[in-house]
């Protein structure tokens, strides 16, 4: 297994509740509303999804009236192995996560010389635009905190991103847990730097030190890898194994998806929340309705890449991961 998650190396994140709790959460929100005004005019039906899909009965009346996937015999080539998709889905279902991951050396290599070579946006700015190893030169350049680097659609001039989406045993997988409607609707690489300053803006935008679940979907799934060897001072991902399918009322009505950490630890209970270290190229799922987030980090920068599936079709600026920012 390639992602390191066994319960010796879980840690319980002790400094997340002092982050979390910092800050206001209606600020984390705010930062977001021009996103979701914006995602409301491009596709109404995008509202009722938004108030219902947080809601465990809603949730639960779209999955039952979804289309259920009947698998063709025999496996498609995947360049993870093979790995049984009805196994992983079978892990998703129980715990919202699956670890064990691992895709090529030569894939992960193509990767991370594309991101250390084009230049991305930091912050999710387009007119912040530098390479990746002058990230200290562009902070002093543009005289603000770089927490992020974006590449949205330049993602997929890399032949590795452009193969890891059109994997087979990734829409297999898909299928089996989201139903036969599953589709692409996200894919994206990115950096995310550690920097001192970083504002609570930047930090809800990039998704990162505070635990929430994604609503871009009825029902959605994330794959993720780690495209350079994260250990916990490069900011991983942690995930709270459970929290997909149990919600306590208070985290279903209300129109916030990120709660502090001790709220969320203390109903799931510390030891559910998994930190996803491990080497690069080594990756996880998930169903990103269960509680998660991104972590900053502090020793090294972090590359990431992200193949989300959902049930709707998603805009264009979404499926690149682009929100709209507030000038
Ligand atoms: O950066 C991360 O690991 C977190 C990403 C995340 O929370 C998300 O995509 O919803």
């Amino acid at each position: 297994m390639s992602v390191d998650a066994s319960p010796s190396t879980v840690s319980q994140p002790t400094n997340l509740e002092a982050v979390a709790r910092n800050g206001s959460r209606f600020r984390r929100m705010a930062v977001r509303i021009p996103t979701y005004l914006a995602d409301v005019r491009e596709n109404p039906a995008w509202l009722p999804m938004f108030m219902l899909a947080r809601t465990m009965p809603g949730r639960r009346l779209h999955w039952a009236l979804s289309a259920k996937y009947k698998p063709s015999q025999g496996q498609q080539d995947s360049m993870f192995g093979p790995l049984d998709a009805s196994a992983v889905a079978d892990a998703l279902s129980s715990d919202g996560i699956f670890t064990g991951l691992q895709m090529p050396a030569r894939i992960q290599q193509e990767i991370g010389n594309f991101a250390r070579t084009v230049p991305c946006f930091g912050n999710f700015d387009r007119s912040l635009e530098f390479v990746a190893p002058r990230h200290r030169e562009a902070e002093a350049r543009f005289d603000r905190s770089l927490l992020s680097g974006h590449f949205f659609e330049r993602s997929m001039r890399s032949p590795g991103v452009r193969a890891i989406q059109a994997d087979p045993l990734l829409i297999d997988i898909a299928r089996r847990y989201l139903g036969a409607g599953a589709r692409l609707i996200t894919t994206r690489i990115w950096w995310s730097f550690p920097t001192s300053g970083a504002s609570e803006a930047d930090r809800s935008l990039a998704s990162l030190d505070k635990f929430h679940f994604d609503l871009d979907d009825w029902r959605m799934l994330k794959f993720f890898f780690n495209l350079v060897d994260v250990d916990e001072g490069t900011g991983p991902h942690v995930f709270v194994k459970g929290s997909h399918n149990r919600r306590k009322a208070r985290h279903q009505y209300t129109l916030l998806v990120g709660h502090p950490a001790d709220d969320v630890l203390d109903y799931y209970g510390a030891d559910q929340a998994v930190t996803l270290t491990g080497p690069a190229g080594s990756g996880f799922v998930e169903d990103p309705f269960g509680f998660h987030m991104g972590t900053v980090p502090v020793t090294k920068p972090r590359l990431m890449m992200e193949v989300g599936f959902g049930v709707s079709r998603p805009s264009r600026r979404r499926f690149y991961g682009e929100p709209v920012l507030r000038k």
